[in-house]
């Protein structure tokens, strides 16, 4: 039998031990509490940030200069080599099948007909010297040639007034564009890069070239052009460059 001593010894013990592991319990909740804390201001400050750069995208927005263009060159001042970016190495671009490539349109567009590359080197085109300016750092000078957005997006009926032109690509990329950008007269939907088709690397069949604004905005390989008045960024964009990009 044991004693009184014994059980109060017996007892204390059991208190001891369990207030250590309450004491510990709490320190842990405590610390899971401060994680809590610590992933929620993470959360408000990104919040925050994100905010700060819409409202960055709305007044650059307002001060967007539709007659302001983008520096042009000369020949002489082309980049050769042209510099290769994406989202992965130049060795994983993808090999889009032309003759199977249609350009869809979606959205606020009377004229949805898909787009074959044919018909859409048969319409109006324009050429450009300008420079590349990659967020990373690196900037490169090329030429271009390819249908005006603008007329493009006149010729299938998209409503000019939508807000946005967003585009999907076939490497899962996306971006989007205001239409003011959209609709200045350098915007265009690049089939040509020194005189020639598209390579693979550089955004074969189709890629949007927007020299007011920086690289990551000009997509390549577009497959899906829609207007609409849905905000949808972009793969840059959705981890944190800032969604205007205007230059
Ligand atoms: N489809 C697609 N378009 C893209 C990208 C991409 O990874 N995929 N990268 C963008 C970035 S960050 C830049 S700087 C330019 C680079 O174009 P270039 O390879 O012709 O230099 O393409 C942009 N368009
Ligand atoms: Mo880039």
């Amino acid at each position: 039998m044991k004693s009184d001593n014994e059980r109060a010894r017996g007892q204390r013990t059991y208190t001891l031990s369990r207030r250590r592991l309450l004491v510990g319990g709490s320190l842990i909740a405590a610390a899971g509490a401060g994680a809590a804390v610590a992933l929620a201001d993470a959360a408000r400050r990104k919040r925050w940030l994100d905010g700060m750069s819409r409202l960055n995208d709305i007044t650059q927005a307002a001060l967007f200069d539709p007659s302001k263009h983008a520096q042009t060159f000369g020949p002489a001042s082309i980049t050769n080599p042209f510099p290769f970016n994406g989202f992965y190495a130049e060795s994983m671009a993808p090999e889009v099948d032309v003759a199977a490539w249609r350009l869809t349109l979606s959205g606020r567009v009377a004229n949805t007909a898909p787009w074959e590359l044919r018909s859409l080197m048969q319409l109006e085109h324009a050429s450009q010297i300008t420079r590349l300016i990659c967020i990373e750092g690196w900037s490169a000078v090329g030429q271009w040639a390819g249908v005006p957005l603008n007329a493009f997006l006149t010729r299938v009926g998209a409503d000019l007034s939508a807000k946005y032109v967003a585009l999907r690509c076939a490497d899962d990329y996306w971006t989007s564009i205001d239409m003011a950008s959209a609709l200045h007269p350098q915007t265009i939907m690049a089939t040509h890069f020194l005189g020639q088709p598209l390579t693979t690397s550089f955004g074969a069949p189709l890629r949007l070239r927007i020299p007011i604004k920086l690289g990551f905005k000009n997509a390549k390989h577009v497959t899906e052009l829609s207007a609409t008045n849905d905000f949808v960024s972009g793969y840059w964009e959705k981890q944190g460059y800032n969604w205007f990009a205007g230059l």
